[in-house]
C-alpha cells in the first residue's frame, strides 16, 4: 500500500481531504490535531504502520509495517447525526462487519468495540471526540484491522485471541480493498444512523446474544446475565439471573462469555 494505490482504490469515495503516512505515532492524534484545526467532515488518515497505535484507556494497539490497516476517519456531527452520536461506534462495527462478510467471513460484533471472528479479535475501533466550548464539533472514529497474517501479535501480548482476515480466509487480500469496503459501508450505515434498521443490523450481528456473559467496568465486580440485545441509544441489554433486565452503559466496558 502507498499513497498512490491508496487514492486510486478509494476514487469512488468524496473526502473532505486524505492525509496518507508511510510511518506515524497513531493516525487518532493525526486526526484529532487536523479536526482541531477545522478539518472537512470526511477527511481520512490512513497508515501503513504506527509506532504509538492506541486502544482504550490507552492500552496499546498494534500495526506493524506493511500487514494492517490504521486509519481514522473524521466526521462532523451534523444535525441529523447528532441525536445519535452514541451510536457511534455502532457505525463503525457494522460497517466492518459488512465488509468482512463480503468476502465470506462470518463476523461478530463484540460490544462495544471489537470485530471478532470464530471468537478472535480481528478489529477494534476508538472512538474520540472534538468540541468547541460546550458543542461537540468532529468526532474521530479510529479502526485497526488485521488483514495480513503479520499483523495479529504475540499471543502472550494479548488478553483475547486475535486473527487476521487472510488467516481465516486462507487466501490474500489487498488492505486498500478492505478500507474501499468499510468506508463505502460506513457512508450509506451513516445516512441510516436513526433508523430502526440500524440497531436491528447492529443488534443482529452481536456476539454471544442469547448466552452468559459478564462486563466489568473499573471495579473487578462483573455484571453478568443473558446476552439480549441493544437499547435504541446502542448500551447493552442483559437479562440477570433474578430475570431482571440489566442496561450496560457505554465506558471503559469489557465482556467476556461466563466461563
Ligand atoms: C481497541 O481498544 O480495540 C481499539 C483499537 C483502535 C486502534 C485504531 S488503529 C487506528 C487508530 N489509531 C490509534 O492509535 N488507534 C486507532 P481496546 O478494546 O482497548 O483493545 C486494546 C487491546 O487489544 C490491547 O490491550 C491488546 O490486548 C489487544 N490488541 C492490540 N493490538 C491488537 C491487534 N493488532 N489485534 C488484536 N488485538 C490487539
Amino acid at each position: 500500500m502507498n499513497e498512490t494505490s491508496l487514492k486510486k482504490s478509494l476514487s469512488k469515495l468524496k473526502f473532505g481531504g486524505l492525509r496518507y503516512f508511510d510511518s506515524i505515532g497513531s493516525t487518532n492524534d493525526e486526526a484529532l490535531a487536523w479536526a482541531a484545526e477545522g478539518a472537512a467532515d470526511f477527511s481520512l488518515v490512513v497508515a501503513d504502520e504506527q509506532t504509538q497505535g492506541r486502544g482504550r484507556l490507552n492500552r496499546k494497539w498494534f500495526t506493524p509495517k506493511g500487514s494492517a490497516l490504521a486509519f481514522s476517519l473524521i466526521l462532523h456531527s451534523s444535525e441529523a447525526m447528532r441525536p445519535y452520536l452514541s451510536r457511534t461506534v455502532g457505525l463503525a462495527a457494522l460497517s466492518i462487519a459488512e465488509s468482512c462478510s463480503k468476502t465470506g467471513l462470518d463476523p461478530r460484533i463484540k460490544w462495544p468495540n471489537d470485530i471478532l471472528i470464530d471468537g478472535k479479535k480481528i478489529a477494534g475501533i476508538l472512538v474520540e471526540t472534538v468540541w468547541s466550548g460546550d458543542e461537540l464539533d468532529s468526532l474521530v472514529i479510529g479502526v485497526g484491522i488485521n488483514v495480513h497474517r503479520a499483523s495479529i501479535p504475540p499471543r502472550e501480548l494479548l488478553q483475547f485471541p486475535a486473527t487476521s482476515l487472510e488467516h481465516e480466509l486462507g487466501r490474500e487480500l489487498k488492505r486498500e480493498d478492505i478500507l474501499f469496503g468499510v468506508l463505502d459501508s460506513l457512508v450509506r450505515w451513516r445516512e441510516r444512523m436513526g433508523r430502526d434498521e440500524f440497531i436491528k443490523a447492529w443488534e443482529d450481528q452481536l456476539a454471544f446474544r442469547g448466552q452468559q456473559v459478564q462486563t466489568f467496568a473499573g471495579t473487578d465486580i462483573p455484571v453478568m446475565g443473558e446476552l439480549l440485545g441493544l437499547e435504541l441509544d446502542g448500551s447493552l441489554r442483559l437479562l440477570d439471573k433474578h430475570r431482571n433486565s440489566v442496561v450496560v452503559r457505554f465506558g471503559d466496558v469489557s465482556l467476556r462469555p461466563s466461563a
